[in-house]
């Protein structure tokens, strides 16, 4: 369990909105673990394999999609769950690939739910108070989709873990990912905690 790994990317404006050091402070706090760190501009082919490791992704942004058209009073681009996934897809190839990128994987007992826990919901004007998007950005569907763009709202990270394990190792060898042991580990995981008095 404690070995959980999840995988994250600060987007190109959390590069630019200078939120690396931001990010990277709200995990180590909780107290996971960093076990492998790269920067690098992603390819139009990574971020197209990134979002259709999960099969069903397509289908399932393009219904959110609609539904926040039709929420909205709004007519979608296509009533095709696929067709406006694609869109969604064209939009974010676009912003993933405008600038560098911080990719990294932390580990931790339930990583992914922490991790996600700490990002907030896919919109900022919605995410949690106190979460990253929630704190950092103040993007809208509404904006985003009248302007045709994807909604900006600074990380990624996996939403479960069988994705998480795509995620890594599509974006990391397995020799970038380091094991070792932290001093906090101690007193995370310890069952009796006899570590502590001299
Ligand atoms: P997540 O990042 O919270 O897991 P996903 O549904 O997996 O959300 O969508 C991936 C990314 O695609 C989002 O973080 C966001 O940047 C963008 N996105 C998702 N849905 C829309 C949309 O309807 N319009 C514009 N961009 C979207
Ligand atoms: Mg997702």
């Amino acid at each position: 369990m404690q070995k959980e790994k999840t995988f994250v990317i600060i987007k190109p404006d959390g590069i630019q909105r200078s939120l690396i050091g931001e990010v990277v402070k709200r995990f180590e706090r909780i107290g996971l673990k960093l076990v492998g760190l790269k920067m690098q501009i992603p390819t139009i082919e990574m971020v197209e394999k990134h979002y259709t490791l999960d099969p069903e992704w397509l289908r399932k942004v393009g219904e959110k999609s609609i539904q926040g058209y039709v929420s909205k009073g709004q007519t979608p681009p296509s009533a095709d769950p696929l067709v406006t996934g694609n869109k969604v897809l064209d939009v974010l190839k676009k912003y993933m690939t405008s600038g560098p990128v911080v990719i990294m994987c932390w580990q931790g007992a339930h990583a992914v739910g922490i991790v996600r826990k700490i990002v907030g919901g896919t919109e900022p004007l919605t995410s949690d108070v106190g979460t990253i998007r929630g704190d950092f950005v103040l993007d809208s569907y509404q904006i985003s989709d009248t302007v045709g763009r994807a909604i900006r709202n600074l990380i990624h990270a996996s939403g479960s873990v069988e994705e998480a394990n795509n995620e890594i190792n599509l974006w990391f060898r397995p020799e970038e990912l380091l094991n070792y042991r932290l001093i906090q580990d101690a007193i995370l995981y310890d069952v009796n905690l006899d570590s502590i008095l001299e």
